[in-house]
């Protein structure tokens, strides 16, 4: 089968991070072994060091709302450029902890910008190149909160009031709705229940890409 590239996406406590382990378990049964996992913003030196503007400013400087995209962006098309096309085009596999549809969300409802500005920026940027498979785990922002306030100290976005998850997580709904290549998953079950259902997903999933 031809390499893909997975994503994981979902609110902060979503459990994007067993998600990844669950879908690189999935993949290994089936003789996939090389797999790269990337995350955004982040995944190359520079991407990181553009996370890391992102997420913590320079000392009271913190980015403005369209340097925050610009970043992201730039974070995102020299990962794609870099590590996922050139992974990809060698044959192995990709799996995402966050990709495009983070920004669609995040700062296209999350934060009010224009969302027909970021399709269009996207489609500048990325052009075709999309994921072949998004699973999006959806839960209530106060419930992935709990968890990430359970986990440590809030970083900049987690700090953002809960109107701005619920924006995000219904632009995340609105879209999956539209888009038959990402799956919504319930994220509110016991780890257990999703973790079989991310394995469900996958695995007929992966079916369906040998019968086409
Ligand atoms: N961001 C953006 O605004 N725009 C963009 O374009 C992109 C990103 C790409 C990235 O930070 C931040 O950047 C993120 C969005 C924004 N906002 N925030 N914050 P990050 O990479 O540091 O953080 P993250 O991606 O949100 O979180 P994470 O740590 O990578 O993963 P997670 O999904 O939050 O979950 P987790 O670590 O797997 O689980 C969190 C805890 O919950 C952990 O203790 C688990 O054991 C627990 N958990 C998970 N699932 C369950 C269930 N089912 N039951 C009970 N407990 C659970």
């Amino acid at each position: 089968m031809k390499s893909k590239f997975v994503v994981i996406e979902g609110l902060e406590g979503a459990g994007k991070t067993t998600a990844r382990d669950t879908v690189a378990s999935v993949l290994r049964e089936r003789y996939i072994n090389d797999i790269v996992f990337t995350r955004e913003p982040g995944g190359t030196p520079l991407a990181e060091k553009l996370r890391d503007l992102f997420k913590r400013g320079v000392g009271n400087e913190m980015p403005t709302i369209k340097a925050e995209v610009l970043m992201l962006y730039a974070a995102r098309v020299q990962l794609v450029e870099t590590v996922i096309k050139p992974a990809l085009e060698r044959g192995a596999w990709v799996v995402g902890d966050r990709h495009d549809l983070s920004s669609q969300t995040y700062q296209g409802s999350g934060r009010g910008t224009d969302p027909q500005l970021m399709l269009s920026l996207r489609d500048a940027v990325l052009g075709s190149f999309r994921p072949d498979l998004t699973i999006y785990l959806d839960l209530p922002p106060l419930i992935g909160l709990q968890r990430a306030k359970a986990r440590g100290e809030l970083d900049r976005i987690e700090q953002e009031l809960l109107p701005f998850f619920i924006r995000t997580r219904a632009r995340y709904l609105a879209l999956a709705a539209q888009d038959e290549s990402i799956v919504t998953l319930d994220a509110t079950q016991p780890l257990e229940q999703v973790t079989a259902s991310i394995r469900a997903c996958v695995s007929l999933w992966l079916q369906q890409q040998e019968g086409v």
